[in-house]
Formats: structure tokens, sequence, C-alpha cells
């Protein structure tokens, strides 16, 4: 298989639309995730047992297994100093980006007597999938407990598929992330077991991280009754390039998240002919050498990737703001000035030297982001996924005296008379104080 490149303004309009259709493939599994939430909420740790031995071939001893993650932090301390080193990097960097966002509580005055604010607070206790067996990234444990950790969360649970060896660098990141509780349970039943708590399992008031259609099926499920951070499919990139990119660097960007799973949609979009042919020849000499090389081949295969030539850089950026991919990279010229033109992308990576790698694990954001043109309406896990926000205000009688007239008026308006008596038994004070 080679790849080819493909004429942005050629497309027909059912190709044109795959580009834009990548959902997560979660309705075929709906009605079986929705009866292991079903039983998982009635029977609790029963039926997480049960499920495990199912899906898993794993007759599960503890389910908690908080201890054998620090403990498989010394010892990968002893084994693999040099990884041990670089998940403490990681969190490091990852964590100095969250506390960047903390928002600070606020109070202003807007006119006299009029005193308005915002303040947040950390929700109390969330739940964070992290994904086992061929997808074990001890990445994605940092990504999802960090957050919650800088948020201030007094209570982060992490949920992680069992097995019979499970992966010593993911239990270290769940460990060094600051994780408090971790569950050694996965799939839709991990997901009911924090959404309603089972004997074991404290229930959580919002669920994050991404997981297999059955995670996302089940995040589905349980939402309305568990707050979730959003429903992630597998993964995306788009590369915009102009004539100045190199076609090495473009095509390593789509081959390296290609590499992820068969269903990643991988993009690159340039208005430049020679650099797309550049980028098509680049692509299929790197794929022969990769390892996973089968898993990115599907990947290239899929409607929603390939590479396209654009009339103009005008037609790329129209595309991609379409597209809304989960990762942007732009190796253009004037990148920052592409940037400007388009509004949705889950995480930017900007020129030549920014590989998409870098955000996937130790730059510092978060890669823990919206597929499918998720980013349309949302971005990534931040530390306001893990916040509550409440607004206070207060009003002095001058303040008050100044809005009275509107607020009765609007109350009256809305036939709420005792609204508007509630107003006007405080003005007839606020008068006679002044008489
Ligand atoms: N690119 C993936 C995250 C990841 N990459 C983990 C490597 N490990 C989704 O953002
Ligand atoms: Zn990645």
């Amino acid at each position: 298989m080679t790849v080819d490149v493909r004429v942005l303004a050629d497309l027909r309009p059912d190709e044109r639309v795959a580009f834009f259709d990548r959902d997560a493939g979660i309705e075929a599994v709906r009605g079986d995730v929705r009866e292991i939430v079903e039983r998982v909420r009635e029977e609790g740790d029963v039926a997480v047992r049960e499920f495990t031995s199912e899906f898993d071939a794993v007759e599960l001893g503890n389910i908690t297994i908080t201890d054998e993650c620090e403990r498989a932090y010394d010892e990968l301390e002893e084994t693999d100093n040099e990884l041990v080193a670089a998940i403490e990097t990681a969190v490091e960097n990852v964590t100095e980006f969250h506390e960047a966002q903390l928002p600070a509580d606020w109070r202003e005055e807007f006119s006299p007597g009029r005193e308005l604010g915002r303040r947040f607070r950390p929700l109390e206790r969330v739940g964070v999938y992290v994904p086992g067996g061929s997808a074990a990234y001890p990445s994605s444990a940092i990504m999802g407990v960090v957050p919650a950790v800088v948020a201030g969360v007094e209570h982060v649970s992490v949920v992680t598929p069992p097995a019979d060896e499970l992966n010593p660098a993911t239990l270290a990141a769940i460990h060094a992330a600051g994780a408090d509780a971790v569950y050694s349970v996965g799939g839709a039943q991990a997901i009911a077991g924090l959404a309603y708590g089972t004997e074991t399992i404290t229930r959580v008031q919002k669920i994050v991280g991404p997981g297999n259609k059955w995670v996302t099926a089940a995040k589905a499920e349980v939402r309305g009754d568990v707050e979730i951070d959003f429903l992630a499919g597998p993964s995306e990139v788009v590369v915009v390039a102009d004539s100045t990119a190199d076609p090495e660097y473009v095509a390593s960007e789509v081959v390296a998240q290609a590499e992820h799973d068969p269903n990643t949609s991988v993009v690159a979009v340039t208005d430049d002919e020679e650099t797309a042919e550049a980028i098509t020849t680049a692509i299929d000499e790197q794929v022969a050498s990769r390892e996973r090389e089968e898993v990115i081949r599907a990947g290239l295969e899929n409607d929603a990737s390939g590479v396209l030539l654009a009339r103009s850089m005008s037609e790329a950026i129209l595309f991609t703001q379409e597209y809304a991919p989960e990762h942007l990279s732009i190796i253009a010229e004037d990148d920052e000035s592409i940037l400007e033109r388009i509004d949705s992308a889950g995480s930017v990576f900007l020129g030549p030297t920014t590989p998409v790698a870098a955000g996937d694990y130790a730059s510092g954001t978060n890669h823990v982001l919206p597929t499918n043109g998720g980013a349309h309406v949302t971005g990534g896990l931040s530390v306001e996924t893990f916040l509550r926000s409440t607004t206070v205000q207060r009003l002095t009688p001058e303040g008050l005296d100044a809005l009275g007239d509107t607020i009765t008026t609007l109350a009256d308006a809305e036939g709420l008379e005792a609204h508007a008596a509630s107003v006007r038994r405080r003005l007839e004070d606020i008068d006679g104080d002044r008489t």
C-alpha cells in the first residue's frame, strides 16, 4: 500500500463528510454495557468480580491495589531508575503547567456598593480511568491524576484493568502522580463501580480519562448520575504544512499518532503540491520501518485519514477548522497567523521542533483531549475539570437602592410579587434611614 495525495477540492461530498465523522464506535456495545452497569449498580463487588473473570480472565484477589503501586514505584527505582526519573520529570512539568491554570478567587466593585465575585473549590471525589492491556500508558495516569491533585481534590481514585502481570511503569506513574486509591478493575464494570460505588470502590462525583469503546460507552451510560469529562475516541492529528515544512517531520507526526490504534485518524494538509508528494513518499518510507507497521497502515487507510492538497492555505485552514482535530501541528512559516484563524483544536503544536509526542508525554500540557470534533465545543482535561465555581455578592444600601427599580420592575413583570416585596421591604428602611 502507498499513500496517495488527494486534492481537497476534488473530494466527493461523502468523502469530505467522512473526514468529519469520526465517532468512537460505541453504539454497537451500548446494550451490553447497559446490562453490566445495571448489575454492578445492584450487586456491587460481586458483579465486579464476575465481569472481571468473564472479560479479563482474572480472578480478582484484592480489588484495591494502592499499596502495589507504591511497591512498583520502589522496585522500579531499583531496576530502571531512568524510567522513574522520566516519570518524575513528566509529573513535574504537568504539575507546573496545571498549577499555572489555578484560578484565583476574586471580588470586584462594579458600581458603588455592588460587589460581585467568583470563588473556586475542588470536587471532593473523582475517578480517573487509566487504560491497561496493549494501551497501557503511564503517561495517561499522569495526565488524569495530576490536574485533580493540583485542583485540590481530596480523594482521587484510579481504576485500571487487572492483568496477570500489571504494567509496573503504569502502577509507578499512578503512585508518582499522587492517586489516593487504586482499584484493579477495568472496562464498563470499572466505570459503573466509580459511578455508583461498591463495597470496595468509593463512589465519585466525576469520572475522567480515555478508554476503549466499552469504557466510553459506559461513561455515556452513567452520564447524568455522575459527571464525566467527555467521550474520547481514537487519537487524531492534523498537520498543516506549507512549502517550508520538512516532509519527513510532517510524515513522522502522521505516522506517530497512527501507531495508537487501527482507528486513529491522521491527516496532513498542505497548499504545496511538491510538499504533498514528498510527505506521501516520506510516510511510505517511514511506515515500512516502524515496529507497529500494521496498526499504522490501518490508521492511514481510514476514511478520515490522508494527505490532502489544498488550493490555498485558506482552504487548508477551513478544512482544519471543520475537522477540529484532537491534535493540530502547524509546520509553516507563518504558523502564528494560521493558528489565529483556527478556533477548534484540542491541543496545538507550533513549529518544526514541537512534535506532538512532547505534549503526549512531558512538556506539561494535557494529552486527554476531545476527539471527533469535540474541540468545537470543549477543551481537554485541565484544572477546571476538577473545580466548581460559586458566585458571591454583597450589596450595600447604596448598591441596592441603585438597583431597586430594575429588580422590582422585572419581578412585577414576572408576576413574582414576593420577589419585589423582598426588595421593597429593604428599600423602605434605606429610605427611612436617609430622611
Ligand atoms: N496521543 C495520545 C496520548 C498518548 N500518546 C499516550 C502516547 N501515549 C492521545 O492524546
Ligand atoms: Zn500519542
